[in-house]
């Protein structure tokens, strides 16, 4: 099994990959990085040239991107099943609503937290349309659940309640009862709570 490192900070979106990390349950190192310190160091930026974590690395390989990262530890620890079948068609909904978390759903959130004006000058090429058009699609994606391949869970599903739960905390986004039951239903999952009690311990 190849070696695999955790760079990350308790402060950050790193608590996303924990919580994937702890749902494969794969052994890792974990390095910890400190926002205005060794995050812009050169031998951090030889690992992630945007100097921001998450990252892992997984042997010579690095990954970078939450999704990305949520992604490639569900192919690599398939017998957790995070991820439908290679050759399910379920694997259409799985990219759609990873890539709409990375995506319109990033982009949207930002867009609301700094103000961005989306207007009808510019929303035919702003990727997330109206910041409505997005929330709007993401309640239509969750509303029959459990999750958004049906009945399985998956890293999808772990990415989206992670954007969804921080967005409603910080009041960018309604907390609308599919939003808040979803979260619920995801975060009640046990790596979930050990992945929690795992990066608090680091802020404490
Ligand atoms: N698109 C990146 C965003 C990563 C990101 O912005 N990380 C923030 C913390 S949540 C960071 O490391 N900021 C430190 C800095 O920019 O100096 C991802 O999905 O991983």
């Amino acid at each position: 099994m190849a070696k695999l490192t955790f760079y990350t900070n308790p402060y950050s979106r790193g608590r996303i990959v924990r919580w994937m990390l702890e749902e494969t349950g794969a052994a890792y190192d974990l390095e910890i990085m400190n926002f205005g310190g060794n995050i812009k160091s050169p031998a951090y930026l030889a690992i992630n040239p945007m100097g921001k974590v998450p990252a892992i690395k997984h042997g010579a390989t690095v990954v970078t991107e939450v999704v990305a990262i949520c992604a490639y530890l569900a192919d690599q620890f398939p017998e957790n099943k995070l991820a439908p079948a290679l050759d399910s068609m379920l694997r259409g909904s799985y990219y759609r609503w990873l890539f709409f978390a990375a995506g319109p759903l990033e982009m949207a959130m930002t867009a609301e937290a700094y103000n961005w004006d989306i207007n009808e000058k510019n929303v035919q090429s702003v990727g997330c349309g109206y910041i409505s058009d997005t929330v709007n699609t993401l309640e239509m994606a969750l509303k029959n659940g459990p999750y958004v391949c049906g009945e399985q869970f998956t890293a999808a599903d772990l990415v989206l309640s992670s954007y969804i739960g921080w967005e409603i905390s910080q009041k960018n986004l309604e907390a609308r009862p599919v939003f808040v039951d979803y979260v619920s239903r995801c975060e009640a999952r046990p790596a979930a709570i050990r992945a929690g009690q795992l990066d608090d311990a680091l802020i404490k």
